[in-house]
Protein backbone atom coordinates (compact mmCIF):
# COMPACT_ATOMS: atom_id res chain seq x y z
CA UNK A 1 0.00 0.00 0.00
CA UNK A 2 1.59 3.26 -1.15
CA UNK A 3 0.80 6.43 0.81
CA UNK A 4 -0.36 9.70 -0.72
CA UNK A 5 -0.92 12.24 2.03
CA UNK A 6 -2.76 15.24 0.59
CA UNK A 7 -1.82 17.31 3.63
CA UNK A 8 0.40 20.28 4.41
CA UNK A 9 1.56 18.79 7.72
CA UNK A 10 2.03 14.98 7.71
CA UNK A 11 5.21 14.17 9.58
CA UNK A 12 7.25 12.77 6.72
CA UNK A 13 5.76 14.01 3.46
CA UNK A 14 3.53 16.91 4.54
CA UNK A 15 3.25 19.51 1.78
CA UNK A 16 4.89 17.37 -0.91
CA UNK A 17 1.64 16.20 -2.48
CA UNK A 18 -0.71 18.88 -1.17
CA UNK A 19 -1.56 20.11 -4.65
CA UNK A 20 -4.10 17.63 -6.15
CA UNK A 21 -2.20 17.40 -9.43
CA UNK A 22 1.00 16.50 -7.55
CA UNK A 23 -0.89 13.97 -5.42
CA UNK A 24 -2.35 12.32 -8.53
CA UNK A 25 1.05 12.18 -10.18
CA UNK A 26 2.52 10.67 -7.02
CA UNK A 27 -0.24 8.02 -6.97
CA UNK A 28 0.52 7.05 -10.56
CA UNK A 29 4.23 6.86 -9.76
CA UNK A 30 3.59 4.56 -6.79
CA UNK A 31 1.52 2.23 -8.97
CA UNK A 32 4.23 2.18 -11.62
CA UNK A 33 6.66 1.23 -8.83
CA UNK A 34 4.53 -1.77 -7.90
CA UNK A 35 2.05 -0.62 -5.25
CA UNK A 36 -1.11 -2.75 -5.26
CA UNK A 37 -3.18 -0.17 -3.40
CA UNK A 38 -2.91 3.61 -2.99
CA UNK A 39 -3.93 5.08 0.37
CA UNK A 40 -5.17 8.65 -0.02
CA UNK A 41 -5.56 10.74 3.13
CA UNK A 42 -6.38 14.37 3.82
CA UNK A 43 -5.92 14.55 7.59
CA UNK A 44 -2.59 14.21 9.36
CA UNK A 45 -2.73 11.90 12.37
CA UNK A 46 0.74 12.68 13.69
CA UNK A 47 0.88 13.00 17.49
CA UNK A 48 -0.42 16.38 18.58
CA UNK A 49 -2.19 17.20 15.27
CA UNK A 50 -5.43 19.17 15.36
CA UNK A 51 -8.39 17.94 13.32
CA UNK A 52 -8.99 19.21 9.79
CA UNK A 53 -12.44 20.69 9.01
CA UNK A 54 -14.70 18.32 7.06
CA UNK A 55 -14.98 20.56 3.98
CA UNK A 56 -11.24 20.84 3.76
CA UNK A 57 -10.73 17.08 4.08
CA UNK A 58 -13.29 16.48 1.30
CA UNK A 59 -11.63 19.10 -0.90
CA UNK A 60 -8.25 17.44 -0.48
CA UNK A 61 -9.22 13.81 -0.90
CA UNK A 62 -12.09 13.43 -3.36
CA UNK A 63 -10.46 14.71 -6.60
CA UNK A 64 -7.39 12.57 -6.00
CA UNK A 65 -9.46 9.44 -5.30
CA UNK A 66 -11.63 10.10 -8.37
CA UNK A 67 -8.71 10.54 -10.72
CA UNK A 68 -6.65 7.57 -9.50
CA UNK A 69 -9.67 5.22 -9.34
CA UNK A 70 -10.80 6.41 -12.77
CA UNK A 71 -7.39 5.45 -14.12
CA UNK A 72 -7.88 1.91 -12.78
CA UNK A 73 -5.97 2.10 -9.49
CA UNK A 74 -7.20 0.35 -6.36
CA UNK A 75 -7.59 3.19 -3.86
CA UNK A 76 -8.20 3.23 -0.12
CA UNK A 77 -9.33 6.36 1.65
CA UNK A 78 -7.61 7.14 4.94
CA UNK A 79 -10.33 8.86 6.96
CA UNK A 80 -12.17 8.74 10.27
CA UNK A 81 -15.23 10.56 8.89
CA UNK A 82 -18.20 8.84 7.33
CA UNK A 83 -18.88 11.80 5.02
CA UNK A 84 -15.39 11.53 3.56
CA UNK A 85 -15.60 7.75 3.30
CA UNK A 86 -18.94 8.05 1.49
CA UNK A 87 -17.73 10.70 -0.96
CA UNK A 88 -14.54 8.75 -1.61
CA UNK A 89 -16.39 5.48 -2.25
CA UNK A 90 -18.72 7.36 -4.61
CA UNK A 91 -15.61 8.67 -6.34
CA UNK A 92 -14.31 5.11 -6.74
CA UNK A 93 -12.42 4.20 -3.55
CA UNK A 94 -12.43 0.42 -3.03
CA UNK A 95 -11.33 0.30 0.64
CA UNK A 96 -11.96 2.44 3.73
CA UNK A 97 -8.94 2.83 6.01
CA UNK A 98 -10.28 4.11 9.33
CA UNK A 99 -7.41 4.60 11.76
CA UNK A 100 -9.93 4.89 14.60
CA UNK A 101 -11.32 1.41 13.88
CA UNK A 102 -14.83 2.84 13.76
CA UNK A 103 -14.58 4.67 17.09
CA UNK A 104 -14.25 8.26 15.87
CA UNK A 105 -17.45 8.34 13.82
CA UNK A 106 -20.32 6.20 15.10
CA UNK A 107 -21.84 6.09 11.60
CA UNK A 108 -18.74 4.65 9.90
CA UNK A 109 -19.38 0.94 10.45
CA UNK A 110 -22.96 1.08 9.14
CA UNK A 111 -21.77 2.95 6.06
CA UNK A 112 -19.03 0.42 5.34
CA UNK A 113 -21.58 -2.37 5.76
CA UNK A 114 -23.99 -0.68 3.34
CA UNK A 115 -21.24 0.07 0.80
CA UNK A 116 -19.90 -3.49 1.05
CA UNK A 117 -16.27 -2.37 0.83
CA UNK A 118 -13.35 -3.80 2.81
CA UNK A 119 -12.37 -1.78 5.86
CA UNK A 120 -9.08 -1.42 7.71
CA UNK A 121 -9.79 -1.51 11.44
CA UNK A 122 -6.78 -0.06 13.23
CA UNK A 123 -5.99 -0.15 16.93
CA UNK A 124 -6.61 3.38 18.25
CA UNK A 125 -7.33 4.89 21.63
CA UNK A 126 -8.04 8.53 20.88
CA UNK A 127 -7.44 11.53 18.66
CA UNK A 128 -3.92 12.73 17.88
CA UNK A 129 -3.95 15.66 20.28
CA UNK A 130 -4.04 13.37 23.32
CA UNK A 131 -3.23 9.90 22.03
CA UNK A 132 0.23 9.62 23.56
CA UNK A 133 -1.31 10.14 27.04
CA UNK A 134 -3.01 6.78 26.50
CA UNK A 135 0.16 4.79 25.76
CA UNK A 136 -0.12 2.70 28.93
CA UNK A 137 -0.22 -1.09 28.85
CA UNK A 138 0.57 -3.97 31.20
CA UNK A 139 0.89 -6.33 28.24
CA UNK A 140 0.73 -4.38 25.00
CA UNK A 141 0.39 -7.40 22.72
CA UNK A 142 -2.46 -8.98 24.67
CA UNK A 143 -4.26 -5.64 25.12
CA UNK A 144 -3.98 -4.60 21.48
CA UNK A 145 -5.20 -8.06 20.45
CA UNK A 146 -8.19 -7.83 22.80
CA UNK A 147 -9.06 -4.26 21.77
CA UNK A 148 -8.76 -5.13 18.07
CA UNK A 149 -11.03 -8.14 18.58
CA UNK A 150 -13.53 -5.88 20.33
CA UNK A 151 -13.40 -3.28 17.49
CA UNK A 152 -13.91 -6.02 14.95
CA UNK A 153 -16.92 -7.35 16.87
CA UNK A 154 -18.40 -3.84 16.92
CA UNK A 155 -18.14 -3.30 13.16
CA UNK A 156 -19.46 -6.81 12.50
CA UNK A 157 -22.40 -6.10 14.84
CA UNK A 158 -23.12 -3.03 12.66
CA UNK A 159 -23.42 -5.30 9.63
CA UNK A 160 -19.89 -5.42 8.21
CA UNK A 161 -19.01 -8.79 6.68
CA UNK A 162 -16.22 -10.25 8.86
CA UNK A 163 -14.49 -11.31 5.64
CA UNK A 164 -14.16 -7.61 4.72
CA UNK A 165 -12.16 -6.66 7.82
CA UNK A 166 -8.42 -5.99 7.65
CA UNK A 167 -6.72 -5.45 11.02
CA UNK A 168 -3.84 -3.10 11.83
CA UNK A 169 -1.92 -2.77 15.14
CA UNK A 170 -1.70 1.02 14.73
CA UNK A 171 2.03 1.45 15.31
CA UNK A 172 2.72 4.79 17.00
CA UNK A 173 -0.93 5.43 17.86
CA UNK A 174 -1.00 5.57 21.67
CA UNK A 175 2.20 3.51 21.56
CA UNK A 176 5.84 4.24 22.26
CA UNK A 177 8.83 2.57 20.59
CA UNK A 178 8.91 -0.32 23.03
CA UNK A 179 5.21 -1.01 22.40
CA UNK A 180 5.73 -0.92 18.63
CA UNK A 181 8.64 -3.38 18.77
CA UNK A 182 6.70 -5.75 21.02
CA UNK A 183 3.79 -5.75 18.56
CA UNK A 184 6.08 -6.31 15.56
CA UNK A 185 7.84 -9.15 17.33
CA UNK A 186 4.50 -10.85 18.05
CA UNK A 187 2.57 -10.34 14.83
CA UNK A 188 1.49 -13.98 15.05
CA UNK A 189 -0.70 -13.06 18.02
CA UNK A 190 -2.52 -10.55 15.82
CA UNK A 191 -2.70 -12.71 12.68
CA UNK A 192 -4.19 -15.25 15.09
CA UNK A 193 -7.37 -13.15 15.01
CA UNK A 194 -7.92 -14.73 11.61
CA UNK A 195 -8.02 -11.61 9.46
CA UNK A 196 -5.46 -10.06 7.08
CA UNK A 197 -3.01 -7.83 8.91
CA UNK A 198 -1.75 -4.47 7.65
CA UNK A 199 1.50 -3.15 9.15
CA UNK A 200 2.33 0.54 8.85
CA UNK A 201 5.79 1.25 10.26
CA UNK A 202 6.93 3.48 7.42
CA UNK A 203 9.22 6.30 8.60
CA UNK A 204 7.66 6.36 12.05
CA UNK A 205 9.47 7.93 15.00
CA UNK A 206 10.44 4.62 16.59
CA UNK A 207 12.61 3.96 13.52
CA UNK A 208 14.10 7.44 13.81
CA UNK A 209 14.93 6.62 17.43
CA UNK A 210 16.50 3.27 16.48
CA UNK A 211 18.70 5.02 13.91
CA UNK A 212 19.49 8.09 16.04
CA UNK A 213 23.02 9.44 16.30
CA UNK A 214 24.59 12.43 18.04
CA UNK A 215 22.57 14.73 15.75
CA UNK A 216 19.40 13.28 17.31
CA UNK A 217 16.64 11.24 15.67
CA UNK A 218 17.25 10.12 12.08
CA UNK A 219 14.92 12.37 9.98
CA UNK A 220 11.88 10.70 8.37
CA UNK A 221 13.32 10.40 4.87
CA UNK A 222 16.37 8.61 6.24
CA UNK A 223 14.16 5.84 7.60
CA UNK A 224 13.22 4.15 4.32
CA UNK A 225 15.84 1.38 4.44
CA UNK A 226 14.75 0.47 7.96
CA UNK A 227 11.15 0.56 6.74
CA UNK A 228 12.02 -1.98 4.04
CA UNK A 229 13.66 -4.19 6.68
CA UNK A 230 10.42 -4.09 8.68
CA UNK A 231 8.53 -4.96 5.50
CA UNK A 232 10.64 -8.08 4.93
CA UNK A 233 10.20 -9.26 8.51
CA UNK A 234 6.48 -8.42 8.62
CA UNK A 235 5.89 -10.23 5.33
CA UNK A 236 7.80 -13.26 6.59
CA UNK A 237 5.68 -13.18 9.75
CA UNK A 238 2.52 -13.42 7.68
CA UNK A 239 1.37 -9.79 7.31
CA UNK A 240 -1.09 -9.23 4.47
CA UNK A 241 0.19 -5.79 3.57
CA UNK A 242 2.47 -2.93 4.47
CA UNK A 243 1.64 0.77 4.21
CA UNK A 244 4.72 2.65 3.00
CA UNK A 245 5.79 6.04 1.66
CA UNK A 246 8.49 4.62 -0.66
CA UNK A 247 7.34 1.58 -2.61
CA UNK A 248 10.32 0.09 -4.53
CA UNK A 249 12.39 -1.27 -1.63
CA UNK A 250 9.33 -2.64 0.18
CA UNK A 251 8.08 -4.23 -3.02
CA UNK A 252 11.43 -6.01 -3.36
CA UNK A 253 11.36 -6.96 0.32
CA UNK A 254 7.93 -8.56 -0.14
CA UNK A 255 9.28 -10.60 -3.07
CA UNK A 256 12.27 -11.71 -1.00
CA UNK A 257 10.02 -12.78 1.88
CA UNK A 258 7.71 -14.67 -0.48
CA UNK A 259 10.62 -16.54 -2.11
CA UNK A 260 12.04 -17.30 1.34
CA UNK A 261 8.72 -18.66 2.58
CA UNK A 262 8.20 -20.69 -0.58
CA UNK A 263 11.55 -22.42 -0.06
CA UNK A 264 10.81 -23.45 3.53
N1 LIG B 1 -0.53 5.63 10.11
C1 LIG B 1 -0.68 6.88 9.63
C2 LIG B 1 -1.75 7.18 8.77
N2 LIG B 1 -2.62 6.24 8.39
N3 LIG B 1 -3.34 4.02 8.44
C3 LIG B 1 -3.21 2.77 8.90
N4 LIG B 1 -4.07 1.81 8.51
N5 LIG B 1 -2.22 2.43 9.77
C4 LIG B 1 -1.32 3.33 10.22
O1 LIG B 1 -0.46 2.98 11.05
C5 LIG B 1 -1.42 4.67 9.74
C6 LIG B 1 -2.47 4.98 8.85
C7 LIG B 1 0.29 7.94 10.02
O2 LIG B 1 1.37 7.97 9.14
P1 LIG B 1 1.50 9.07 7.94
O3 LIG B 1 1.31 10.44 8.54
O4 LIG B 1 2.86 8.87 7.39
O5 LIG B 1 0.48 8.79 6.90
Amino acid sequence: MGVVNVTPDSFSDGGLWFDPAEAIERGHALIAQGADLIDVGGESTRPGAERVPLDEELRRVVPVVRELSGAGALVSVDTMRVEVARAAVEAGAAVVNDVSGGLADPAMAAFVAEAGVPVVVMHWRGHSRTMQDKAHYDDVVAEVRAELAERMDRVVAAGVDPESVILDPGLGFSKNAEHNWALLAHLEVLTGLGRPLLVAASRKTFLGRLLADDQGLRPPRGRDDATAAVTALAAAAGAWGVRVHEVPASRDAVLVAAAWQAAL
